[in-house]
Order: structure tokens, then sequence, then C-alpha cells
């Protein structure tokens, strides 16, 4: 990489004499000899002719020179010198040759390192020296050099003056120009490369450093050839017919696909052949492909008013995987009068379109009623292939009587309240129900008791078992069918393991519960009138009493959740439940945030005879619409309902004056997503153990309330300046017409994808299980300090993740137990979910017991997830 300029300069002929010599190997060699050792004063110069440097800002002067040893010489010791001085001048243009030594720069002294005496010269065998020495930053087109002799005995052999560059390269398709090194000899210049014919930069420019020594260092990004074309030999060669080169980062060209061609050279994709297509999302290297033939083989089999279909994949896939099934459902109207469309009301599951599976379940049709279902296959060009006739098949179906439908009421650790509708088109006036019941495997011993009322509450239970329940309906022709088996769970016992002083604290406990029970049941009674009933549970359901409140059944000794949709104005229903509060007894002081309906504010609420305390204020904004106020205040009949330390506490409305409020207490942390964010590791395990105790317990208050939440997050969940947590957001569709997370499912409605059940999402089943579901999310999203759940997949991935059984991983440093019931929340059956009780019960526990908390799971207890993030 060193280029030698050669420069073995012509040197003025000053010197008394030029000799001839003979170097080390005996080659003759001429020198500029000074030896005036034994005159005093010296002062002699030598100097070159004016040297180039062809923009070099840094040369190199290599000097090769013998020099006599001073003590070797006889007598004239006292003025000998063993050093010689090199100085240059830079300068634009050739000078007159006469010396100007003020005009020159010291280089440097120069020393021998080998010094010949008497005896050597008279081998006539010099010693020679060589010595280099480095010029710059020099900025002047050229430089001459001199050498300083102050009365030395020198010879001169050679001077070699040079500079380093870079030589042109061709690197990775790029070529790089012949380029001259910095001044300084730490510096790299930086070289853009140019793309050789037919290449380009794959993402960025190809860059080459110069080091000072002439070397190439430091290769940043690279040419690869243009699509089209691919790299033979370091050149860049067309693509031949037949072949094509689409991405920058694959390296050859390839073979068509099945079902394409390239008729060209130079192809960049190739094209599908008559009747053949691809989408967008498909790979180059993917073969063209067509839609499906028909699902083969459709079966059907009818359940009073459902219907199972099941099919087999089509004969013909058109060579595809995306393959789909959708169902387009007919009820053939009596008389030959034709086909009508099925409805909104029939369910289909998982759904009726771009179904995966081959079945589906058609559920809530009419009974005794002739169905028409046409079956059709399609894939992911089937919307591209226009003059394809699209292929179906046909079932035709005759639905049975429908038989009842049990479902569950409030669920005690001995009791289960049941609720059903009276068939349709029973044969003759209904005299009363049998209720069958067993524990479930025990179906040896079962349990029939009577009801004339389609709900009852079964009681004498044991706690955490599962229960099996057949109703059947007696008219004055007798009995009909059993209705087929419904399972439902008690609630478990609450079974502390602890120290002395636990178990004094369980007693405390105990004790304050049961005053507060008692406390509730007497304000219950007062209260009765105003919002619910209360009463106790009977044995015998003969004697069972239903209690209503504006039209709404309420099961014995529970207090019930009601729904404002229930009230024909829902004015009513706000002031029933929220207090009216006068706009002079609140100030606003800031603005914390914005919500949905207009801006959340905080300031002091100075009600006559109580207390001030800080409420959070939520305005509704001027210019609004009479169903967005009815919207807005909706919430507030919610929340006015609850009473609860771990719900947010309505205050009151102001709905007599502009603007509409809602007033709540105030929570100086703010929601719990972002405080954790803000908080990140600062929590002991105990501590993130705590809220998620508060939350369970609020959770199962609404539980027990009989109110699904639907959107269960910890951006919905407040923390106060103790570190209690809330949950708050409270509204029914609306609460996820608002939440940024809730997206439109394929059904039509607005859902928080992560935070929801499966079952949920797919057929809007939305129970108190699906909030345990999303109470899991919100586990998860706590002891990873507000990490968002499942990171950045989308929610389509999310929901194939899920529904292929993956589950979130635990996060790190999250105690086993805690995770453990985590994965119990997303148990895919909800009735295998623990229900919120058991999840406060177990968080005492573990408070309890905090070496329980101690454990960390094993490694491969994370696996499930890595699976399908490509994690190893
Ligand atoms: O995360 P944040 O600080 O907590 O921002 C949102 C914002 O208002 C919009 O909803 C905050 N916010 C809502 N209700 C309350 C409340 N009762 N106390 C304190 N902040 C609240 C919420």
């Amino acid at each position: 990489n060193v280029l030698f300029c050669n420069y073995v300069v012509y040197l003025f002929t000053f010197f008394p004499f030029k000799i001839g010599e003979v170097d080390e190997d005996y080659a003759p060699i001429h020198t500029y000899q000074v030896c005036r050792v034994m005159e005093q004063n010296q002062n002699n110069w030598l100097h070159t002719n004016w040297i180039l440097t062809e923009g070099a800002q840094r040369v190199y002067i290599e000097l090769k020179f013998t020099l006599r040893d001073c003590n070797s010489l006889p007598g004239g010791v006292g003025t000998c010198k063993e050093t010689f001085n090199m100085y240059y001048y830079e300068t634009d243009e050739e000078e007159d040759r006469a010396m100007k030594e003020s005009r020159y720069i010291k280089v440097d002294t120069i020393a021998a390192d080998e010094s010949f005496t008497e005896l050597d010269l008279g081998d006539r065998v010099m010693k020679l020296n060589t010595e280099v020495r480095d010029l710059g930053p020099l900025s002047r087109k050229g430089f001459y050099l001199a050498f300083q002799d102050l009365g030395a005995c020198i010879a001169l052999v050679s001077v070699r003056v040079f500079y380093k560059r870079c030589p042109f390269l061709v690197k990775s398709l790029a070529e790089f120009p012949d380029t001259i090194p910095g001044s300084e000899a730490s510096q790299l210049v930086e070289v853009v490369g140019h793309c050789i014919n037919n290449s380009m930069p794959l993402y960025e420019p190809p860059r080459m450093h110069c080091s000072a020594d002439g070397e190439w260092l430091v290769p940043i990004g690279k040419c690869v050839c243009k699509p089209g074309f691919e790299e033979m030999s370091g050149y860049c060669q067309v693509c031949k017919v037949g072949f094509y080169r689409s991405q920058l980062e694959s390296s050859a060209c390839s073979k068509c696909p099945p079902h394409s061609v390239a008729r060209q050279t130079g192809a960049t994709s190739c094209s599908c052949e008559d009747e053949y297509h691809k989408i967008d999302s498909d790979p180059p290297n993917m073969a063209c492909t067509r839609p499906p033939s028909a699902p083969r083989n459709a079966i059907s089999n009818v359940n009073e008013t459902s219907v199972f279909l099941e099919w087999s994949i089509p004969m013909e896939t058109g060579g595809r995987k995306d393959v789909r099934y959708n169902i387009l459902c007919s009820r053939v109207l009596p008389d030959g009068r034709g086909l009508e469309e099925c409805g909104p009301n029939v369910r289909f599951l998982p759904r009726r379109v771009g179904l995966s599976n081959t079945s589906v379940m058609v559920a809530d049709l009419q009974s005794h009623t002739n169905y028409s279902f046409l079956l059709e296959a399609v894939n992911g060009v089937s919307e591209m292939a226009k003059d394809y006739t699209k292929q179906y098949v046909t079932l035709n179906v005759t639905t049975n009587q429908a038989g009842i439908v049990v479902r569950k009421g409030y669920t005690g650790k001995s009791s289960i309240g049941l609720s059903w509708a009276e068939p349709d088109r029973p044969n003759g006036i209904i005299l009363e129900y049998e209720i069958k019941y067993f524990e479930k495997e025990q179906d040896s011993s079962y349990t029939i008791i009577k009801s004339k009322e389609t709900e009852m509450v079964v009681e004498g239970l044991k706690a955490s078992s599962v229960y099996i329940f057949q109703v059947r309906a007696r008219t004055s022709a007798g009995y009909g069918a059993f209705s087929r088996r419904f399972e439902f769970q008690t609630s478990p016992y609450c079974e502390y393991t602890g120290t002395i002083q636990s178990t004094m604290a369980s007693i405390i406990a105990v004790a304050i519960t049961l005053a507060l029970v008692l406390l509730a049941v007497v304000a219950g009674f007062l209260l009765s009138g105003r919002r619910c009933g209360y009463s106790k549970a009977k044995q015998d359901p003969e004697e069972e009493k239903m209690h209503f409140h504006n039209g709404h059944i309420k099961f014995p000794g529970v207090r019930t959740y009601i729904d404002p949709l229930t009230y024909e104005d829902p004015n009513q229903a706000v002031h029933e439940f929220a207090q009216e509060i006068d706009v002079s007894f609140i100030s606003i002081e800031r603005i914390i945030g914005a919500g949905e309906f207009g801006e959340v504010c905080c300031g002091p609420l100075r009600l006559p005879g109580k207390r001030e305390i800080q409420v959070a204020i939520k305005t509704l904004k001027a210019g609004y619409t009479e169903q967005q106020r009815r919207d807005f205040l909706w919430e507030a009949s919610i929340m006015g309902q609850f009473n609860h330390p771990n719900i947010i506490r309505l205050e009151g409305v102001v709905t007599k004056s502009k603007p509409v409020m809602i007033i709540t207490e105030y929570m100086e942390n703010g929601s719990l997503d972002t405080f954790l964010k803000k908080n990140d590791g600062q929590f002991t395990v105990i501590q993130l153990v705590g809220m998620l105790r508060g939350i369970a317990s609020g959770m199962r208050y609404l539980s027990d309330m009989g109110y699904v939440h639907r959107d269960l997050a910890a951006r919905n969940i407040l923390v106060n300046s103790n570190l209690v947590c809330k949950v708050s957001d409270f509204g029914l569709s609306r609460v996820l017409e608002d939440d940024a997370e809730a997206a439109y499912t394929t059904r039509g409605g607005k859902i928080p994808i992560r935070w929801t059940a499966p079952e949920a999402i797919a057929y809007r089943k939305f129970t108190s299980a699906s909030d345990v579901w999303s109470y899991g999310i919100v586990m998860w999203e706590v002891m990873s300090y507000g990490e968002r759940p499942y990171w950045e997949m989308s929610n389509q991935d999310v929901i194939k993740a899920v529904e292929e059984n993956y589950r979130l991983p635990g996060p790190m440093d999250c105690p086993e137990a805690l995770y453990h019931l985590m994965m119990d929340c997303w148990q895919r059956e909800r009735t295998n979910r623990p229900k919120f009780d058991e999840i406060v019960c177990l968080l005492d526990k573990l408070i309890r017991n905090p070496s329980s908390l101690k454990k960390l799971p094993h490694l491969e207890d994370n696996f499930c997830f890595c699976e399908i993030l490509n994690i190893s």
C-alpha cells in the first residue's frame, strides 16, 4: 500500500568532494560527504530541489547515511559532532536556489545508531544508518528539505521522500478511489464507494476508511445487484428467461415458482399463468394459486335448537394453506314461500365467516323449523378470481323442540341460584318444574326438588364442588324430557394456615367482618326500599319468594347491580343512585387529564357540615347531544350503586348546571399502568401483591353484585397516595367505545383484545369468569411494572396465539405462586378459572406467608411463549 515516490533528490555540490564507496554488501555507492571536524564553527548546508507533495499532507523522509565516531579521530575531538539537523521549508512555487536558512523549520536532530572508526575506514566498509522522519500537516504544493552540518564527519547516501495512500479498491461490488490519508496519524478518512454497474446500495451507501498507513479499514454497508440481476465473479449478471430475482437480500436468480412465468431476461418477478393468482402478501417464491373447490362430506347433527355442522377439507385447496369457510344460513319459509336469511339472533360458534376449523355450532335457532345452510370454502385468492364460479355444499336441517337452558345466578359456598326460561311451545300449561341435581361424577345418588317458578336457590351443597343440574317441566300431559346437563360450581371455603399472630389477626378480622356484615344487613334492611331487596334464602323451593326492583328479579339475600337500561328514563337512574351536588360546593383547581367526554380536573369539595375532601371532576364538554349526556352520566348510575374500599367512590353528580360533572374521590397516583411504569422496580413483592389483593377484592365485590366489568386492565385501576388500588371506568358498551385499546372484532363489537377472555372475543360471552381472565392479565401487568401484554404483537396474532394455547410467560422475578395463579385465570374452560373470592383468599394466604413468594418459577415454565416468539 505504500507508494514510494522515490524522490532520490538532487543535492547541491557545495560539499568539498564526492567519493565512491561501497556499502555493506560491497556494492559501489555515491555519497555526499562533509568532514570538517578539525575546523571551528562549522555551519554547512545542503538542500534539495523543490519536491511536489501531489496533495499529500504527510510525507516521510528516509535517510541513509554513515557517520564517523568522534573518539576515533585523532586530536579533533573538541569540535567534532556526531549529529546533523534536518530542516524543511514549504512553498507553493519553486524558488531561487539561494538558501535562506531563516525560512527553514527544523524537523529533527539526526544521530547515528552506528558510527564507524578508522579501522572500518581501512576496510572501506561503511556502516549504513537508516532513519525515517515524517513531516506534516503540509498545506502547500511543495517543499524543500535541507541538512545542516555543525562539524560532523558524515556521508549522506540517499534521501527518499514518499507519502502513503490507500489504493483503488473494489469490494462488495463497490469501487473506492485512490485516496490520500489525512494529516494526523490517528485520522481515518471516510470514503463513500460507488456501486458498480447494475448494483445498488443495500440499505445505505457503502463506506470505507483510509488510515494514515494507507490501509482500507472499517467497511460499512455494501452494494448488491439490482433486482433482476445476480452477482457472479464480482459482477452483476442479468437473470435468464424463466428466472427472477426480486429481493435485494437474496443473492441468486431463482427459477419461477409453479404456475408462473418470466418471459424476458432481467425479471424481478414472475407473472401468474391464466386462472392462477397471487396476493400481495404471498412471498415471491410461492406458487400461483387458485380458489378452492367446495367443502366435502358435510354432515349436520341437530340438538334441540342447535345444529352442529361438520365437513372435510375441499378436494382442491388451490395450492394455498389459508383455506377458510363461510356459512350462509337461511330459514325455509313455510308453504314454499322461499328462503329468508337467518337474523342476528342466530349464534355461530366460533363465528360464521372465516372459519379455520371444519366445524361450526349454530345455536339459538327457532324450534321445529327448517333451515338451509350453504357451506363455502374460500382462500386468499377467491376475491381475485372473478371468473371463478363459487362452489357450495348445501345442508338442510330441521330443528327440534327447544330444551330448557339453565343459568347460574348468585353462588355461595353451599348454594347456587338457578334460573331458566319457560320452554317455547310447551305441551299445555306448565304446572311445575322438576330440578334434578347431583355432585359431578356421583350420579348414582341425586336429589330432585320442585319449583313453580323459573328460578330457585339450591342449598345444602358442598363448597368448592361441581354439581350437575337438569330441569324438566310438567304439564297436565305429564313430564317433558330433562334438559341437557348444566355444570356449576359452588364457592370455596377460605382456609388459612398461619402463625398464632395471624390466627389472632384472622379472629379479629372475622369479628370485624361479622360486625360489618351485621351493620350492612341492618343498613340494607333500612335501605331496601330505596335500592335492592335483602332477604334470607329459604330451604324449601315451594316457599321460594322472588324480589323485584324496577322489574329486576333478585335472588334472596343477594344485593345485585341494577342495569340502568332497565329504567325508561335514564335521568331517573342517575338520581336514584347518585347524589346531586350544587356546583358552588366544588372548586376546580387544575386539569389532570382528558376523558372521552371532556377534561378530568381536580379540586376540593366542601359539602355543608362535612370535612373538605379532594375530588376528581369529570366534565362533559359543551355542545353535547342528549345521547352523549346520557352516556356520560351512565357511569355515575353504575358507580353510585357500589360501596367498597377498592371501587372508586362516587361523591355525586352536577346535572342542574353546566358543565355537567361526575364527582369521584381523588386518587393521587393516577392510573395504575402509568404509575407502575414511572416506578419500575421500586416496590417489594408484598407491596405488589397488596395492590393485586385490593383489585381482586374490588372485583369480588363487583362479581357478587352481578356486575361484569368487561374492561378490567391496569389503565382502568386508580391508585391513591397509600397505594390502595381501586377499580374504575364503569359503563357497558360505552366503556369499550372510549378505550383506545378496544378493537373491532369480526362480530362488530369493540373489545380490548389483549385483556379479554377467548369466549368473550369469540361470542361476546362476558361473565365474571371473563373478568377473571382480565384480572390475570392485570396481575401480569403489575408484576412486570406496566409492560404491555403480548408486547407489540398484533391483536390478530394475540387471538391466534391464545387460541393455540400459548400464554404470557411469567414476568421477570415473578414468584411461582403468582404466575401459577395467572395461568389459572387463563384457563381456556372458563368454569376452571378461579373465582374472585378464591383469588382474594389465595393472595391473603401469600401475604400472611411471605416465604411462599420467594420461590421463582423454573425457566421451562416460560417456554410456552418463547416458542411462538421464536426466542430460544
Ligand atoms: O393516568 P392518569 O393520571 O389517571 O390520567 C387519567 C386521566 O384522569 C384521564 O382519565 C386521571 N383520573 C381519572 N379519574 C381520576 C381520579 N379519580 N383521581 C385521580 N386521577 C384520575 C387518570
